[in-house]
């Protein structure tokens, strides 16, 4: 037996995975600068890594992947519980047997000649209560360079660990990239993760959607706490006060560029700020105050670089200006940073994300819409003062959110804890290129889970109602869904976003304070017009297209009744009674 860590049932399973993959060697990452940067080097001479210029972007890389592993596959993740109820409709799901039986012939040998890099991580701060740890086999020094960002790695995790502490098994091979046997497994019953054949973000970096989200959620059933796909912020008044807020939108649809928002200046003027605590995935459990308490888990950014720019998001993009790796982004080969759509002026000479050379001019998009920065949390600049709590901070707002076209209003708020689990269990939300597939069709995704609930949906919803049955009402957050993306006839937004949302963040926190009125309308409590400050964005929103944004049409919300009832009736009588009562109480309100 090998006996590579101090810890037993972690060298057995090495002994396991080696004589499956077979790699040539065996190198545990100990979370050391010097380890690392001899793996840059050894990436930049293989071409998996190109070195930016290091005055510009110091200690910043750029990677391209295969041209055919650009994001998630939904289509091929699969959730392997030995009963499929238990995996549920929204799922894809194989029994633990038959995945293990056929995803075992695709990593056998496949580490031949190459090296097996351990990765030992922690998700949340190394050792404290509420962190999980985790170990990932790659064969990518990709791989092991994100997961070095986005996460805490080394040995003090195993440390923390100790000789028989438990951990989520996570292996990855990139195998031979055949996009016809790319897998990404997960195992709840196992603590395990398989994953196969791709060299992407949230199909390869396994501590992020498939730990964090797909197992977590199934371990916070189990243990009575929430991994939920959220950011998280905190408002800070003029008065020192901070408000926490945690929101959950699907893939690409704001949640980096809200969780790192600049207030406008009529309210920076005043002395608001925000503070990001995370941008992707919230743990959530109930503290001892009885409160609901949310840890980022994450140590870094897994950011879209399209859109992101000086106005849109100037800490995302100051995030990004020290030791980030860049993926499938243009290259500028004039000064050798990088460049992507939204960014500013167009390099003249550049190659695009496939390293082809690219013109300006072309028409032809240069960095892949779903190109992305990893970037250590530490560099952004307003990160908050409790990102290291491993307790996190206690939310007053939970709110949920899409892309909805028409529809839904720029904000509502929910009448209760049920009713808000209602709320977020019919979110709906046009597609994006986070994952492969089409792009823009409005489809369920309720609290933005669809693609990394590790259970039956039911059963989730079923454990949100459970959580708020568990909270005082004085003590809940409020809840609430808003809608930056509604568009006029001409398919104009009608809202300007980004620090702009900081307005509809002030009507939220007003309501958890009692301090501000609203209209109740069939779907839940919309703000009065004039309770939207519109000061300094007068000529962008006029008077009545703010009411048209704020407006409910019941018409409309009576199609979306019956493609919620469709949806539901998928879940047969596993769906919470609680659900379908709200439901009918819709229906009520729309007919009256
Ligand atoms: P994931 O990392 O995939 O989970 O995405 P995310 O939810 O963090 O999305 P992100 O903040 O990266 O935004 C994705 C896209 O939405 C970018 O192209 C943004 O420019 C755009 N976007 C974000 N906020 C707004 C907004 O308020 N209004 C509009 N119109 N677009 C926005
Ligand atoms: C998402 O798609 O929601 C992401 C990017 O945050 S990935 O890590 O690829 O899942
Ligand atoms: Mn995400």
């Amino acid at each position: 037996m090998s006996n590579l860590t101090k810890n037993t049932k972690l060298n057995a399973w090495l002994d396991e995975m080696i004589a499956l993959t077979n790699p040539a060697n065996v190198v545990l990452i100990d979370g050391t600068d010097e380890q690392a940067e001899a793996l840059r080097a050894e990436a930049c001479a293989s071409g998996e890594l190109f070195k930016l210029n290091q005055e510009k972007l110091p200690g910043c890389y750029l990677h391209r992947t295969a041209v055919n592993d650009v994001a998630r596959v939904e289509n091929r993740t699969f959730i392997c519980t030995t009963k499929k109820e238990d995996a549920g409709p929204t799922n894809n799901w194989m029994s633990p047997k038959e995945c293990y039986d056929k995803l075992t012939p695709l990593f056998r040998n496949s580490y031949a000649g190459k090296t097996m890099y351990v990765i030992p991580y922690s998700m949340g701060v190394v050792g404290s209560p509420f962190a999980k740890n985790g170990i990932e086999l790659t064969d990518s020094i990709y791989v092991v360079l994100n997961m070095l960002i986005m996460t805490r790695v080394g040995t003090a995790v195993l440390d923390a660990m100790g000789t028989d502490g438990d951990f989520i098994k996570g292996l990855h091979a990139r195998a031979t990239m055949d996009e016809n046997n790319r897998y990404i497994c997960h195992f709840p019953e196992d603590n395990t993760i398989w994953s196969v054949n791709s060299g992407y973000g949230g199909n390869v970096l396994l501590g992020k959607k498939c730990f964090a989200l797909r197992i977590a959620s199934y371990l916070g059933r189990n243990e009575g706490w929430m991994a939920e796909h959220m950011l998280i912020l905190g408002i800070e008044n003029p008065e020192g006060e901070v408000k926490y807020v945690a929101a959950a939108f699907p893939s690409a649809c704001g949640k980096t560029n809200l969780a790192m928002l600049i207030p406008p200046a009529l309210y920076a003027k005043k002395g608001y700020k925000v503070w990001c605590v995370g941008d992707d995935i919230a743990w959530i459990r109930k503290g001892p105050d009885g409160r609901l308490w949310a840890a980022n888990p994450e140590n870094g950014f897994f950011g879209v670089a399209p859109g992101t720019n000086a106005k849109s998001n100037p800490n995302a993009l100051a995030s990004t200006r020290a030791n980030t790796i860049f993926t499938n982004v243009v290259l500028n080969e004039d000064d050798n940073t990088v460049w992507w759509e939204g960014l500013g002026e167009a390099p003249e000479n550049a190659l695009d994300w496939k390293g082809q050379p690219w013109n300006k001019d072309s028409g032809v998009k240069g960095a892949h819409p779903n190109s992305r920065f990893t970037a250590p949390a530490v560099n952004c600049p307003c990160i908050s003062s409790e990102f290291e709590n491993p307790a996190g901070v206690p939310i007053s707002a939970i709110v949920f959110g899409g892309r909805r076209a028409k529809l839904a209003p720029l904000v509502y708020q929910s009448r209760s804890w049920n009713h808000g689990v209602f709320v977020g269990s019919i979110m709906a939300s046009e597609t994006t290129a986070a994952a492969a597939g089409a792009v823009g069709v409005v489809r369920r995704d309720p609290m933005a889970m669809l693609p990394f609930c590790g259970y039956n949906m039911a059963d989730y919803w079923q454990h949100w109602i459970d959580i708020g049955a568990g909270l005082d009402e004085d003590k809940a957050p409020k809840i609430f869904n808003v809608n930056w993306f509604r568009k006029d006839d001409d398919g104009n937004f009608l809202w300007p976003g980004f620090g702009d949302n900081m307005r509809v963040l002030e009507w939220i926190i007003k309501r958890c304070e009692g301090k501000v009125d609203a209209e109740e309308t069939a779907i839940g409590f919309v703000p009065k017009a004039e309770d939207i400050n519109l000061e300094g964005i007068e000529d962008e929103v006029s008077e009545d297209q703010l009411k048209e944004i704020l407006s409910v049409d019941n018409s409309l919300w009576e199609d979306e009744a019956k493609g919620i009832e469709e949806f539901y009736a998928k879940f047969g009588d596993r769906l919470p009674k609680a659900l379908s009562d709200e439901l009918n109480t819709l229906k009520a309100n729309l007919e009256k």
